[in-house]
């Protein structure tokens, strides 16, 4: 008898365990790959030539390449609030955050990384973040909570803000990483601290000036937007960023290989100011732009090779894209601008980032998977916002009530088993445009931008009065259509108000 028990429970044993694998194969690996301020055109499988992007070609030729890829808006915050909750950030008014903002998505709030654990993944964040943290003034000295562990990572190792905004320091989990307890930070985005040199008055001290808005504290021979003090040890090294995340997400992956896991590896090229590591310079004839696009493709690489190393490739769905379109001068001169030559950001699409036009939204997007996903390309129009609904479908995960109220379910487009896509999308920006079919519309501007918006040349798009184009035969939207076609017009405004009154 004893015998037949030992026997049962051994085949249970082996029974159970098949099942337990069964489960984990069936759920991949996500890794989403989310470069910031990379344009429409600034990757040579869309179409560059002046800069080469080997890694992310390949992952477009292994995979699913998008033309009609978008962000939800011309900007940061609002288009990693909208991809992390589902919701479009209007919603919420969200916009660009200082750097010492508190968290802007509530803890309990549904998320992308929650509704995952839920699922069984182990969740992780690497890179920038710029949605805030805390619940009012940070002290970096403490626990800097709630964060990213509050909404449904399990693992943060973040930038807290952006490049450009102080401070300049990495927090994991909820500390400030090599922070000596007898040097506190402090950050003030008012008034000078005294502390460190700032480029108004020290601009010997740069490697490159800044406007005025990036002339404040100098952390690295970089003058940033806002003052800082303290934290001498734990300030970060900009042409060592790439490198050290690269480092975070090897831990990560190697540590969680055994559990399905999700990794926002958000990125901090290539955004303001550029300074790559020593070995991406003088890599293109466009100076720092340029060469922090290579270096934005060697983390790709490297990524795909922890990859491999780690046994993952089968199993493991990579998502790559950015967080608004491409912006040449954003702030420093550093001869983005003077250098460009032939290389076109933006690609056909007119705008970049902070615009209503195409290009604020349109940007890179590639999907890979090569077990699953169906190769090529595919011009169905895709949004980040259903990014939440769609891995809630191959996780099987349910959208319930509430939660993510702006996504929708659209795997089979992400992975390339339909080529139809949405048939409407907004666009946000400092206004919102509304996309149907080809057809695009601009609403009137409301709000009033930001001065040092207008001194750039930049088309925004902003206009007192509505704006239509027919992107089929007019994808530069240069031909507004508003006064020849004012049903439409109003067909398109109304569509937009039913989204806004959603
Ligand atoms: C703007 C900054 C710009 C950049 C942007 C945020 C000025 C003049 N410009 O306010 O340099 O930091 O915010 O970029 O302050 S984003 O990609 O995070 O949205
Ligand atoms: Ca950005």
């Amino acid at each position: 008898m004893k015998k037949y028990i030992t026997h049962f429970l051994c085949l249970l044993v082996v029974v159970l365990s098949a099942c337990a694998k069964k489960e984990t194969s069936e759920k991949p690996n996500i890794i989403l790959i989310y470069v910031d301020d990379l344009g429409y055109g600034d990757v040579s499988c869309y179409g560059a030539t002046e800069v080469k992007t080997p890694n992310v070609d390949q992952l477009a030729n292994e995979g699913l390449r998008f033309t009609d890829g978008h962000c939800t808006a011309a900007t940061c915050t609002p288009s990693r609030f909208s991809l992390l909750t589902g919701s479009y950030a209007f919603r919420n008014n969200a916009a660009i955050l200082p750097g010492d903002a508190p968290l802007l998505i509530r803890p309990g709030t549904a998320t992308l990384p929650s509704m995952l654990q839920k699922a069984g993944y182990k969740t992780g964040v690497i890179g920038k973040w710029h949605l805030g943290l805390g619940d009012g003034v940070i002290n970096w000295n403490k626990e800097i909570k709630p964060g990213p562990l509050e909404i449904g990572f399990d693992y943060s190792f973040l930038v807290p803000a952006t490049l450009d905004r102080v401070p300049c320091v990495f927090v994991e989990n909820r500390r400030v990483v090599n922070l000596d307890p007898k040097d506190p930070i402090k950050v003030d985005y008012s008034k000078d601290l005294n502390y460190y040199p700032n480029g108004l008055e020290e601009p010997n001290l740069l490697k490159f000036k800044g406007d005025t808005q990036h002339s404040n504290t100098i952390i690295d021979g970089i003058s940033r937007i806002g003052f800082m003090s303290g934290g001498k040890a734990a300030l970060w090294k900009d042409e060592e960023i790439a490198n050290v995340l690269i480092d975070k997400v090897k831990n990560f992956i190697s540590q969680n290989k055994k559990d399905p896991f999700f990794l926002y590896f958000s990125f901090t090229d290539i955004h303001v100011p550029r300074d790559p590591n020593k070995q991406f310079v003088g890599k293109t004839k466009m100076g720092s732009r340029g060469d922090a696009i290579v270096q934005m493709d060697w983390s790709v690489g490297k990524v795909m090779e922890i990859l491999k190393q780690n046994g993952l490739d089968e199993n493991t769905l990579v998502i790559f894209t950015s967080d608004n379109g491409p912006v040449i001068d954003d702030g420093y001169y550093d001869k983005a601008a003077q250098l460009l030559g032939k290389h076109k950001p933006s690609g056909p699409f007119k705008g970049g980032k902070y615009s209503a036009y195409e290009a604020g939204t349109r940007v890179p997007t590639i999907v890979w998977w090569p077990k699953m996903v169906k190769k090529g390309l595919s011009n169905a129009l895709v949004n980040q916002v259903d990014l939440y609904s769609s891995l809630a479908n191959l996780t099987h995960q349910k959208v319930t009530g509430k939660d993510a109220p702006d996504s929708f379910d659209m795997l089979s487009t992400w992975m390339g088993n339909t080529k139809v896509g949405r048939k409407t999308m907004l666009e946000e920006s400092f206004t919102l445009s509304v996309r149907d079919g080809d057809w695009k519309y601009i609403a009137p501007q409301t709000k009033k931008t930001p001065d040092w918006l207008a001194n750039k040349d930049i088309a925004v798009g902003l206009q007192q009065e509505p704006q239509l184009y027919n992107l089929a035969n007019d994808i530069g939207e240069n031909n507004d259509l508003s006064k020849k076609n004012p049903q439409k017009v109003n067909e398109m405004a109304t569509l937009l108000k039913n989204i806004q009154d959603k």
